[in-house]
């Protein structure tokens, strides 16, 4: 972004978010000359931690794609800006896992590393921090189909895999122009939760597991001009994301037919809806298993509620409210929840995260 853009981002941002913060005019005129008078010299500002926190909440809030966002205010920010060495990311990274997952009581949290300036760009190769990898063999994939080309990626960087369905992935760094570096994840760090069902006994038979917190680590956070290409951020699961799409979907590990061979369904018709009760009973050995484990996860019905208390908040407050019907309907049984039922506007407001270009491939 050229120094004017930058700027008439910055005044944008600031005019927000100061009089969301309750701060007087004058000190937003103030910051804003500071801010002015950086750019002049340096061709960027730096951000407040105040400035951060609300940014990131901000972009939060504003993510049409996201059906979760009644907690926006509770995001908790974290300033990782200073560092600059792969190892010390790595370790924050790790810090940062530990202190989400909180043991499964799942806090929403988001690590900012040091923003995009000239030459210096930090990124997380990874699509998210904890995922399984996906391996090509001769009678088709092993793992997780959506994680092949990085897989060939770690592969290629002398990462070697057990080759079971569910491999956690190595953390890959890259800073600056400098060779990414990839790091396994300490043992016990990651929290993951075998798949139980509370009628069918035998369910545990079909192996079944998933991790218990989804932390995206490819997308940018744009505050202000300023861009963080490295913001690793989290929530807790709903429970259709495991149930109804990574563990269903046939281009990923296509479990339907097994969960219904095992509930006898008569699988030679469409008509019998094999396909959809074997849904629903994935779903529901999903969200029995992981509050079994004691790790937070939020049903499509209670979560499309709680998107309605947003819907219905924002209009309160008086602020324009922006969505993706396509992505906030959840994937199954959606004319079942409120959001099936009323269009949205899907206006793109910044603070934004945004996707970017993957660096490998
Ligand atoms: C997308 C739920 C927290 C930002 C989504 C999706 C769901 C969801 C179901 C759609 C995902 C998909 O279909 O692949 C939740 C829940 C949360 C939560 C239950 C619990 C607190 C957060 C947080 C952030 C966030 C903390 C950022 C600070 C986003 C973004 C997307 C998204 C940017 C779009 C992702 C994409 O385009 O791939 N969320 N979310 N969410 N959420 Fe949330
Ligand atoms: N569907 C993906 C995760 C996307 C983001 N979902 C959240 N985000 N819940 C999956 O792994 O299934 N979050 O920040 O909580």
């Amino acid at each position: 972004m050229i120094a004017t853009e930058i700027l008439k981002e910055a005044e944008q941002f600031i005019s927000v978010c100061y009089t969301e913060l309750d701060k007087p005019d004058e000190e937003a005129r103030n910051r804003l000359k500071e801010i002015e008078q950086s750019i002049e010299k340096t061709g960027s500002y730096e951000h407040t931690m105040e400035e951060l926190r609300h940014g990131a909440r901000l972009a939060w809030r504003n993510s049409n794609r996201c059906i979760g966002r009644l907690f926006w205010q509770s995001l908790e920010v974290r300033d990782a800006r200073s560092l600059q060495d792969a190892d010390q990311i790595a370790e924050q990274i790790f810090n940062h896992i530990n202190y989400a997952t909180n043991e499964g009581r799942v806090r929403p949290t988001i690590t900012v590393f040091a923003s995009q300036h000239g030459e210096r760009k930090i990124r997380i190769w990874n699509h998210q921090l904890v995922r399984y990898a996906g391996y090509e063999a001769a009678d088709g994939i092993v793992g997780d189909p959506a994680s092949v080309e990085f897989t060939r990626a770690c592969t290629a960087m002398g990462w070697l895999g057990a080759g079971t369905a569910f491999d956690v992935l190595p953390l890959v760094i890259q800073v600056n122009n400098e060779p990414a570096r990839w790091y396994e994840l300490p043992e016990g760090l990651v929290k993951e939760v075998p798949l139980t069902h509370p009628d069918i006994e035998r369910f545990d038979e079909l192996g079944l597991r998933w991790y218990a917190v989804p932390f995206i680590s490819d997308m940018k956070l744009e505050i202000g001009g300023i861009s963080y290409t490295a913001a690793p951020f989290n929530g807790w699961y709903m429970g259709t994301e495991i149930g109804a799409r990574n563990l269903a979907d046939f281009n990923r590990y296509n479990k339907l037919p097994e969960v219904a061979r095992l509930m006898g369904l008569d699988m030679s018709t469409n008509t019998s809806l094999w396909k959809d009760r074997a849904l629903t009973e994935l779903n529901v050995a999903v969200i029995h298993s992981f509050k079994k484990h004691g790790v937070s996860i939020v049903d499509h019905h209670t979560a499309a509620e709680q998107f309605m208390r947003f819907a219905q908040q924002e209009q309160n407050i008086g602020r324009p409210l922006t969505g993706r019907w396509s992505w906030l309907i959840p994937p199954m049984s959606p004319s079942t929840t409120p959001v099936w039922h009323r269009g949205f506007d899907n206006t793109e407001l910044k603070p934004a995260y945004r996707y970017q270009k993957t660096p490998y491939t």
